[in-house]
């Protein structure tokens, strides 16, 4: 199967002063995608940024920024719903009516560094509800292992549509640590039929993003996890983490998801392969 790249070209937090390199407005994260598309990345995951260069869900400044990136090229759009700490839930859900193909559902709240990450139940079920209207993909974003729980409870409530798209994610402070024996652990409790990558954090982002690509995991890459190339030396752009990424896939016999193949492979349903690991035994037989 084809390995999807994600590129996440600016974060939530990281500014210029941290890697001049980081794009902020609208211009320069459609160049920064472009980059990152001739690269190999499938999907585009946006945070945008206003004039001040902090965090924002301005509705125009996305829907600006969406526009220059498909002047560009045909990448598949995430839009963040995370967004930024400061930003009240409110905003950063109303991003949806966007109407992106895909966007970022966080599942629980949660210490973030030395913030908070507000995802209220109740916001949270009526984001991925209003997702589901309009036939927007989530990826949700699993920073710890009752998160995964917590998404499994909301596919059961019919709020989320298999097959579930995860992010693991690793190394926020907050969040579980990044360790190759939490993303195993991660790794073993997804539903067979999940699309999943892993997000690692800081310095263990290369590592833990080839052991998620060995367990058959697709990839993220970009500036906003992690403003180094290798130690001591800044990225110069989300491009370069990209075309690593893609070089490791090829070197383990893998080949890059085109936009058609990602899209193929998130936006059709696989039934019969709906069951869960271990204890969905009573679906699971139901269906054999
Ligand atoms: N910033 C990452 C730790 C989101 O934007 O909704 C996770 C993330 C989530 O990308
Ligand atoms: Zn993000």
């Amino acid at each position: 199967m084809a390995t999807i790249i994600t590129v996440a070209p600016t974060g939530p937090i990281a500014s210029k002063a941290d890697n001049p390199s980081v794009p902020t407005q609208p211009d320069e994260i459609a160049d920064a995608v472009a980059a990152a598309y001739a690269e190999g990345a499938a999907i585009a995951h946006l945070h945008f940024r206003d004039r001040a260069d902090r965090p924002t869900a301005d509705l125009d400044v996305a829907r600006r920024t969406v526009a220059l990136i498909k002047e560009r090229c045909p990448i598949l759009i995430q839009l963040s719903t995370g967004v930024g700490l400061d930003v009240p839930y409110e905003q950063r859900a109303a991003l949806v009516e966007l109407q992106p193909e895909m966007a970022t559902l966080n599942p629980c709240s949660m210490s973030f560094g030395a913030g908070e990450f507000r995802n209220p139940p109740a916001g949270v079920e009526a984001l991925a509800r209003r997702m589901r209207e309009l036939g927007i993909k989530p990826e949700l974003e699993i920073y710890d292992s009752g998160h995964l729980d917590a998404c499994l409870r909301l596919r059961d409530k019919a709020l989320l549509e298999e097959p579930l798209q995860f992010s693991l994610v690793l190394g926020v402070a907050g969040g579980m640590a990044a360790t190759a024996a939490n993303l195993i652990t991660m790794h073993s409790r997804l539903l067979v039929n999940s699309i999943w990558q892993v997000i690692a954090i800081g310095r263990e982002n290369l590592p833990l993003t080839a052991i998620g690509l060995a367990l058959g995991g697709n990839a993220r890459a970009g500036l906003e996890d992690t403003l180094y190339l290798r130690k001591g030396e800044l990225a110069t752009g989300s491009s370069p983490l990209v075309r690593r990424v893609a070089d490791l896939i090829i070197a383990l016999d893998g080949h890059l998801a085109t936009v058609p193949e990602a899209r193929e492979r998130i936006f059709t349903r696989h039934w019969n392969r709906s069951f869960e690991r271990s204890t969905d035994k009573v679906l699971k037989d139901a269906i054999m």
